[in-house]
C-alpha cells in the first residue's frame, strides 16, 4: 500500500490524472490519514493555506414540489400543511435586510411549484436586483431550469438569456444528487436524469454563467457509483471549464423516506472530501458546507483537501428539515476563528472567487 501512495503522490506533484480504478482503490483503503495527506497536498498546490468563505443568505421561495424524491424532508404538496411560496415582494424584503447586513450573495432556490409561470420567476430575481443592485445572485438548480424550460417552453439558451437579463448571476451546484441511473431510479424517479442535469450545466456554461456541482452521498450508492459521478464532472469541466466548486453533500435521514439509512458517518465523509479533491483535479474550489457537515466536521475537512467553507447562510431549511445538527447561520467572526484554529489563512471572497479581503 505505501507504494500505491507513492505513485499516487508521485502522480500528483506531476500534474497527472488518476484513473477511476486507483480512485476505487484509494476507497478501499482504511487509512484515512494518508489519503487525506495526499488531497492536503493537492489543495495545498492550488491554495497554499488559503481558506475562502463569502458573506451569503440562503432564501428558499418556496417548498412546494411536483417531485418527491425519497431523500427530501423540505418538500411539500401544493395545499399540504407546511407549504409556503414567498412572493417576489417578501424575497426582495429578505434580500434587502441581508444587504443592510453585509450579504453579497443570494442563494436562492426552491421546489418545482406546479403553477408558477415563469413571470414569477422572472419577478423574483428583478425584485431581488432592486433591494439590492450590487449583490449577486446565484439562483436555480438544473433542475428548476429543465422545469422552467419545459412550462414556459423556452429553450434553454433562450430562457437562460430572460433569466440573466433580469438579474441572474450564477448557478448553485444542487440536484445533482447521483448521477447513476440505478440508484437514481429509487431515489428520484421524477427527478431529471444525470445526463440531462449535465446537458442543462453545458448550455449554462455555453451561455457564459458559471456555476458549481454537488453530489448527495452516504444513501444507497456505492463507491464506484461515487467514482462515477466525480469523473463524468471531470470530463464535462474538460470541456467547458464553466464550474467553479465542488460540494458534496452527506446525506441527513431525519423525516426522509429513507431514514433507515442514517447517512455517513465522519470517516466517510472526510474519505469522500479528499476523493473528491484527488480526481477533480481540473475543479479549483471544494467547498465543505459547514450545514450538512456539521461546524466540528466541516473545520477538520481543511485538512482533507477542502479550501472554502462557504458562508454564512443565515437561514437553512433543506438541511435542516432532515435533521442537520448545524446552527442556521454563522457569523463571520465564527468562520474566521474555525479557519485560524486550522491552522489556515481566511480569505473572503466573492461569489466568483476573486479576493475581497486577506485576514
Ligand atoms: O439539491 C436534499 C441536497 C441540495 C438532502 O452551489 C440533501 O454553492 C443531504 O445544492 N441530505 C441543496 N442533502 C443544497 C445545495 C448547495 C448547498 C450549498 C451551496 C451550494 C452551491 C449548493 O441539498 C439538494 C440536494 O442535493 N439535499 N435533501 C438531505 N436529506
Amino acid at each position: 500500500m505505501k507504494r500505491f501512495f507513492s505513485i499516487i503522490a508521485d502522480k500528483i506533484e506531476g500534474g497527472e490524472r488518476i484513473t477511476s480504478d486507483e480512485a476505487l482503490q484509494l476507497a478501499d483503503c482504511h487509512d484515512l490519514l494518508s489519503i487525506g495527506k495526499l488531497a492536503a497536498k493537492a489543495n495545498e498546490g492550488r491554495n497554499g493555506a488559503r481558506v475562502f468563505f463569502n458573506r451569503n443568505r440562503h432564501i428558499n421561495y418556496s417548498n412546494v414540489c411536483i417531485n418527491a424524491c425519497a431523500f427530501c424532508a423540505f418538500r411539500r404538496d401544493d395545499q399540504q400543511e407546511g407549504a409556503f411560496c414567498l412572493s417576489p415582494q417578501e424575497v426582495g424584503d429578505r434580500t434587502a435586510v441581508a444587504a443592510a447586513n453585509g450579504a453579497r450573495e443570494v442563494h436562492v432556490v426552491g421546489g418545482l411549484h406546479p403553477e408558477k409561470p415563469l413571470s414569477y420567476y422572472l419577478d423574483l430575481l428583478q425584485a431581488i436586483r432592486r433591494a439590492a443592485p450590487a449583490i449577486h445572485i446565484k439562483a436555480f438548480t438544473a433542475v428548476e431550469i429543465d422545469h422552467l424550460s419545459r412550462l414556459s417552453g423556452l429553450p434553454l439558451a433562450a430562457l437562460l438569456n430572460e433569466l440573466r437579463a433580469a438579474g441572474l448571476d450564477s448557478l448553485p451546484g444542487g440536484g445533482a444528487e447521483i448521477f447513476a441511473p440505478a440508484v437514481r431510479e429509487r431515489l428520484c424517479p421524477e427527478k431529471i436524469s444525470g445526463q440531462r442535469w449535465l446537458e442543462i450545466m453545458a448550455t449554462v456554461h455555453t451561455a457564459g454563467l458559471r456555476s458549481n456541482a454537488t453530489m448527495l452521498f452516504g444513501h444507497l450508492e456505492s463507491w464506484a457509483d461515487r467514482i462515477d459521478h466525480l469523473l463524468q464532472l471531470r470530463e464535462l469541466q474538460d470541456q467547458t471549464g464553466g464550474f467553479m466548486a465542488f460540494i458534496p453533500l452527506p446525506y441527513q435521514a431525519d423525516n426522509t423516506r429513507l431514514p433507515e439509512l442514517r447517512g455517513p458517518a465522519g470517516v466517510e465523509i472526510l474519505k469522500t472530501l479528499a476523493i473528491s479533491r484527488l480526481v477533480l483535479d481540473n475543479f479549483d474550489h471544494l467547498k465543505g458546507y459547514w450545514v450538512m457537515l456539521g461546524i466540528k466536521l466541516a473545520q477538520v475537512s481543511l485538512a482533507f483537501g477542502v479550501n472554502d467553507l462557504d458562508g454564512t447562510v443565515i437561514e437553512e431549511r433543506i438541511g435542516h428539515a432532515a435533521g442537520a445538527a448545524s446552527p442556521q447561520a454563522l457569523s463571520c467572526d465564527d468562520l474566521l476563528w474555525l479557519i485560524r484554529r486550522a491552522g489556515k489563512q481566511p480569505v473572503e471572497r466573492d461569489s466568483l472567487y476573486a479576493t475581497l479581503r486577506e485576514y
